[in-house]
């Protein structure tokens, strides 16, 4: 039966954490910041609640972990099979509280419901550092360093205030040399479990509470940059002109264009100009690009084509165009175990019959991409309001969190049914859930 308490419980914790904000009238909250660290320690404190023993990786992420038999229990025992459950709690700029955030929470409201239940598995719940990428460009970093996957050549990748990734590093108290260490050892890891809200519109459209993920789409991002020659605004005739900026207007509807006859997503999401001034002909334009796809294949060749547009229109305007790529994540398949698991959750709670629960692709990034280097992947949408995120508008309805908060649990312990080597133990044994999270009240605004 939908408990309703813990629902409100799980968002009254995400208002709760848009309090840990870098601004006061929006909630922003990056890497290696201030905020990223507060909220660290709030969810420190909800994961213990949970009977979770909690710590901090070497990139940041917060951890907590109970082992098979229900104890709190931090470091793991080597060779202990693991199931982790998590999102990231990382945002974009003027986001809203459930994108990331839901998924944490959940997962922590889980945890506390199995509290006192065996399970085959020891559980974790992880609250990843950065997903969205909003401060170095590129993002699934906190992911990336549990999957064993940081590059290097990351180090020197740096914010808007010309802060490296390695600067931050050491004044967040963290080692960039250590970073190996949050890497997890595939070897002890069941799955990854993810729970999101959709951050689209099918499932509000279908009138569903929850679906399961397919596939989570690859993503490549660049900066792209073009640089003409910043001259009088007034003594400049157009003949005499290399204007940065409207040869980058050209390429920004060519890119839309271009995405909408691929069938991809493209999205210039910021433009710089310098110098930046009334009468001043833009001598240089900085552009972000957000590409995606089903495949990775389509979305490679749209960005040929792009590339190819960009150089086509500096040579027309006598301008030049350069790009760097900042991220590149391939598209993840969920695996099939974890849809079929995450499925079954939603029959479960939903009573939709099997061949009734929806399976979505998912056009937005997620930490299961890359997870999946070290781990099989599964997620469950949420369906939000307007298919609005990464808008402050960003709003769940508590019945569905509700919901959700029961297909994930019964995702959860329909893993421990497969995972149980045939013995004496009934996996029934397994599944009285503990007392629900005691309701609070849920916070007002806070944003
Ligand atoms: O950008 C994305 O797809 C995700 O929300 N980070
Ligand atoms: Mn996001
Ligand atoms: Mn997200």
């Amino acid at each position: 039966m939908t408990d309703i308490g813990t629902a409100a419980w799980v968002m009254a914790r995400c208002a709760d954490l848009t309090r840990h904000s870098s601004r006061p009238d929006a909630l922003e909250r990056v890497y290696l910041s201030p905020e990223h660290s507060a909220a660290n320690t709030a969810v420190r404190a909800w994961m213990l609640d949970a009977g979770l023993d909690t710590e901090t990786d070497a990139a940041g992420n917060i951890w907590g972990r109970r082992s098979a038999d229900g104890a709190p229990q931090r470091p793991a025992t080597p060779g202990e099979p693991t199931l982790v459950l998590g999102s990231h709690l990382d945002t974009v700029p003027d986001a809203g509280r459930y994108d990331g955030m839901l998924g944490v929470v959940l997962a922590i409201a889980v945890a506390h419901r199995l509290r006192e239940v065996a399970l085959p598995f020891a559980l974790e719940v992880v609250g990843f550092s950065d997903e969205e990428g909003t401060r170095f460009g590129k993002a699934l970093l906190g992911s990336c360093a549990a999957s064993g996957q940081w590059d290097p050549a990351w180090w020197d990748q740096a914010d808007a205030d010309g802060v490296t990734l390695r600067e931050a590093f050491a004044r967040f108290g963290l080692a960039p040399d250590r970073v190996g260490d949050a890497a997890r050892d595939p070897a002890d890891l069941v799955g990854y479990l993810e729970a999101h809200i959709e951050q689209g519109p099918v499932l509000e459209a279908r009138n569903l509470p929850l679906g399961y993920v397919t596939t989570i789409a690859g993503a490549r991002r660049f900066v792209l940059t073009v640089t003409g020659e910043a001259r009088h605004a007034g003594g400049t005739p157009f003949a005499r002109r290399r204007d940065a900026l409207v040869a980058a207007s050209h390429l920004v509807t060519r890119i839309e264009e271009l995405a909408i006859a691929a069938d991809c997503l493209a999205t210039v999401g910021d433009i710089h100009v310098q110098p930046g001034a009334v009468n001043v002909i833009p001598g240089r334009a900085e552009l972000t690009l957000d590409l995606r796809g089903r495949t990775d294949a389509g979305r490679d060749a749209l960005w040929e084509q792009i590339a190819a547009a960009g150089r086509g229109i500096a040579a027309e305007r006598g301008v030049a165009f350069e790009f760097a790529e900042t991220h590149r994540a391939p598209s993840t398949a969920c695996a099939d175990r974890l849809k079929a698991a995450v499925a079954d959750g939603i029959g479960e709670a939903t009573g939709a019959a099997p061949g009734d629960v929806l399976g979505l692709w998912s056009p937005a990034g997620h930490d299961g991409m890359a997870m999946d280097a070290v781990t099989d992947v599964g997620m469950l949408f949420v369906r939000c309001r307007d298919g609005i995120s990464h808008h402050p508008d960003e709003h769940v309805e508590p019945e569905d969190v509700g919901v959700a908060l029961d297909a994930f649990t019964a995702a959860v312990l329909a893993l421990a049914r497969e995972h149980r080597p045939a013995g004496p133990a009934e996996p029934s044994a397994l599944v009285e859930p503990a007392a629900p999270v005691e309701p609070v009240e849920t916070l007002g605004e806070v944003r």
